[in-house]
């Protein structure tokens, strides 16, 4: 059994916790069809009433919102409450097209802090830890979220904000931080910078949680190791509130959806259908207790599965598989669908770290793509292998993992950017999605 937050939501019966749900999205129907035109105009077109939503087993009759809708309503169009009961509002992190801004009220943002809370005691947080938040603060989610959570656990909060790692290495060191929250990216940085100057006896780091970025299994073992703590998963988005949608529990094996507050789907993201437990699909979340920015059936373009398969936590709450990737950061090169996280897989089998980067460019009509990786310090100080030896290997694994030729060059230690809040491992000069 884990440790938990509020134990009687997070261990709920099924079934009470369906009743639950089911209560409260009557209820949350009906406040977005009176406050919002939006919602009304929507549910009117699609044929559906407040008074047809009975329960869960509802659901399905109401129309999607995408993130276009989003930004056709920016900013105040999909707003609930009434402006004067807002207090916070953050926004996304996009740089194409407008930005979406989502609104809190002080109830929206303390079931968030709550939603982050839990995470955090998952990784086994206690009021006794120092808890280092280096997401970035700001308009992005990740700082204030995981901020309040370690507030409402009772932890001494480190707001330490992305960048500078000289200073976040000092403070960790004097204060001896033991929990650390921060892209995943990031932390395989600290971990570089940690090992490299001969810090790791002087860290007193348990537990890591970290998001906002797909992540491979293999990124987490290299975290665990060079790090020395245990590495926990945590999804979520603006649109839904931020960090905390969902989190890993003590099994590392999918993340427990927070279902009092946000109802899952995975639908076939063609057709719009919905699909069994266990199928891989667009997942789309319903809010179910937020007052100002309560998004109902909203596509997230992230591809999961979910299962309700019992966890040795305790918990009772539906979880889902890490992200796959989403709809819209695959890539289709040479009329081949590519993820970046098939090309990670690849790379951290054969020992690199996710210091990596991907090249995608047309030249005339033909795609090409080219993975740039960095040598290891072990492998630049001890070669094994020459590095057109490495080349080839690497672009036989990728061959038998995507079925085309990938073009790899392994370059030296230290020459590909190191994020400080998620990594940009994709550079697709072809601009065929660009927005206008
Ligand atoms: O990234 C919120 C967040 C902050 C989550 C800190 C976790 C930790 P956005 O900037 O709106 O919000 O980006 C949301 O990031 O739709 C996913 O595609 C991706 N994402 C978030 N968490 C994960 C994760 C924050 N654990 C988008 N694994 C989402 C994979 C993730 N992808």
């Amino acid at each position: 059994m884990g440790n938990y937050y509020q134990p009687e939501i997070e261990t709920m019966p099924v079934e009470q916790l369906k009743a639950l749900q089911s209560e409260r999205l009557v209820a949350q129907v009906k406040h977005v069809y009176e406050n919002v035109e939006f919602y009304r105009n929507r549910m009117e077109e699609a044929g559906v009433k407040p008074e047809d939503i009975h329960g869960i087993e509802d659901l399905h009759k109401l129309p999607f919102i995408t993130k276009d809708d989003l930004r056709d309503q920016y900013p105040y169009g999909l707003l609930a409450a009434p402006l004067s009961e807002c207090v916070r509002i953050q926004s996304t992190s996009g740089t194409t097209g407008r930005r979406v801004v989502a609104f809190y009220t002080q109830e929206d943002v303390d079931l968030w802090d709550e939603c982050c809370a839990r995470a955090i005691v998952a990784a086994g947080g206690t009021k006794e830890d120092v808890c280092h938040v280096c997401y970035g603060y700001g308009l992005f989610t990740g700082g204030p979220g995981l901020n309040g959570g370690s507030h409402k656990v009772g932890c001494l909060t480190l707001p330490m904000s992305s960048g500078n790692t000289e200073r976040q290495l000092q403070f960790m060191t004097d204060l001896g931080s033991t929990i650390i929250c921060c892209t995943p990216s990031y932390a395989a940085n600290l971990g570089e910078a940690i090992n490299e100057r001969g810090l790791r006896d002087k860290i007193k780091l348990k537990a890591g949680i970290f998001g906002a970025e797909p992540w491979t299994e293999e990124m987490r073992h290299n975290i665990e190791d060079s790090l020395g703590i245990k590495a926990y998963d945590i999804y979520g988005l603006t649109e839904i509130s931020g960090p905390g949608v969902s989190f890993e529990c003590e099994e590392q094996a999918g993340m427990h959806i927070q279902e009092d507050h946000f109802i899952p789907e995975i639908i076939n993201p063609d057709t719009g259908e919905v699909l069994p437990e266990g199928e891989v699909g667009e997942l789309v979340f319903t809010c179910i207790t937020k007052k100002a920015f309560p998004l109902l059936r909203y596509r997230t373009r992230d591809l999961c599965y979910l299962t309700r398969k019992k966890c040795s936590c305790g918990r009772t709450h539906i979880r889902m598989h890490k992200p796959m990737g989403r709809s819209d950061d695959m890539m289709v090169v040479k009329g081949v669908n590519v993820w970046p996280s098939q090309i990670e897989a690849v790379l951290l089998n054969q020992g690199y770290q996710a210091n990596y980067q991907i090249l995608v460019d047309r030249i005339g009509n033909n795609d090409t793509i080219e993975v740039q990786v960095e040598l290891t310090p072990e492998m630049a100080e001890t070669p094994t292998l020459t590095v057109e030896q490495r080349e080839k290997k690497i672009v036989a694994g990728l061959k038998s993992m995507l079925g085309i030729k990938v073009d790899v060059k392994v370059v030296e230690p230290k020459t590909i950017t190191r994020s400080e809040g998620k990594a940009v491992r994709v550079i697709d000069k072809r601009n065929l999605y660009r927005q206008a």
